[in-house]
């Protein structure tokens, strides 16, 4: 949901009356373009780096917080100066080296900052694009997957590309977003939006998002991800998934206990 506020002007009786009422406008336009080394070992568990100029008067910590099953970090921003070969200065891009035939992926936090301090603060209104999600079929068949968390809605094509998988939006939204088919596609292209989930988040100042690879290889595998809070993505035909709603959640939990019943009483 984007609400902001406007001021509209009723001739030049109302100007000085400002009546606020909300009023659909773009999310916030995060940009993580510039960083550096904040704290411990580049590229190991524990480092932090700092992102300035993500937004007036923001920056973002992000830390490697987990490397699981042998993965490793190639790059931890592949889109940095000089211009890239494929995706967005403005994504967060790691690319990541991850072993044969195991389930390996990285973890990170996402922490927006008041500038030059590492006070929490909370973004109101911005989007989050998972952007190209494939995968591969030359040494094995393999599978992206990026699993995010603490979102208000999801978007994918209604043809997507993309498996939606352990949806769950209780104590806090989170959901596996991985390749359907084991296909790569060349470079990082915002366009291709079958390999696109797009996020959109409210009032929120952290994030964890995990980024891996699963299947089957012969050989370790360097691998792109790429999650843009700044480029427009343009669906096609967009399915927007909300946050279930209250009366939605009963629903759901009726149905549940209904179904319980019917299993005790053998039926
Ligand atoms: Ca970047
Ligand atoms: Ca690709």
């Amino acid at each position: 949901m984007k609400l902001s506020l406007q001021c509209p002007i009723l001739g030049g009786v109302l100007a000085a009356a400002c009546i606020f009422w909300p009023f659909p406008v773009s999310a916030v336009l995060l940009d993580f373009s510039t960083f550096s080394l904040e704290s411990g070992t580049d590229l190991q568990v524990g480092a932090v780096y700092r992102y300035t100029g993500v937004a007036l008067g923001v920056e973002a910590l992000i830390s490697i917080d987990e490397l699981n099953n042998g993965a490793t970090i190639f790059r931890i921003d592949d889109a940095t100066a000089p211009p890239p070969t494929s995706g967005s200065f403005q994504a967060f891009q790691p690319v990541l080296s991850v072993t044969a035939s195991l389930d390996s992926n990285a973890v990170f936090t996402i922490t927006f900052v008041d500038a030059g301090t590492s006070n929490p603060t909370s973004i109101s209104d911005f989007d989050l694009a998972a952007v190209d999600i494939d995968g591969d079929n030359v040494s094995g068949t393999e599978f992206e997957y990026v699993y995010l968390q603490g979102y208000d809605t999801y978007t994918v094509e209604n043809a997507t590309q993309v498996a939606v998988t352990g949806e769950v939006w209780t104590p806090v939204s989170m959901a596996k977003f991985s390749s359907a088919v084991p296909l790569d596609f060349p470079g990082v292209d915002i366009t291709n939006t079958n390999h696109i989930a797009e996020t959109a988040y409210t009032d929120t100042s952290s994030l964890t998002v995990t980024m891996g690879l699963e299947g089957t290889r012969a050989t370790p595998r360097l691998r792109i991800y790429s999650l843009n809070p700044f480029d427009t993505v343009t669906f096609t035909d967009p399915v927007t998934v909300p946050e279930p709603t209250g009366a939605m959640l009963l629903f759901f939990s009726m149905s549940l206990c209904w179904v319980r019943r019917r299993r005790a009483a053998g039926t």
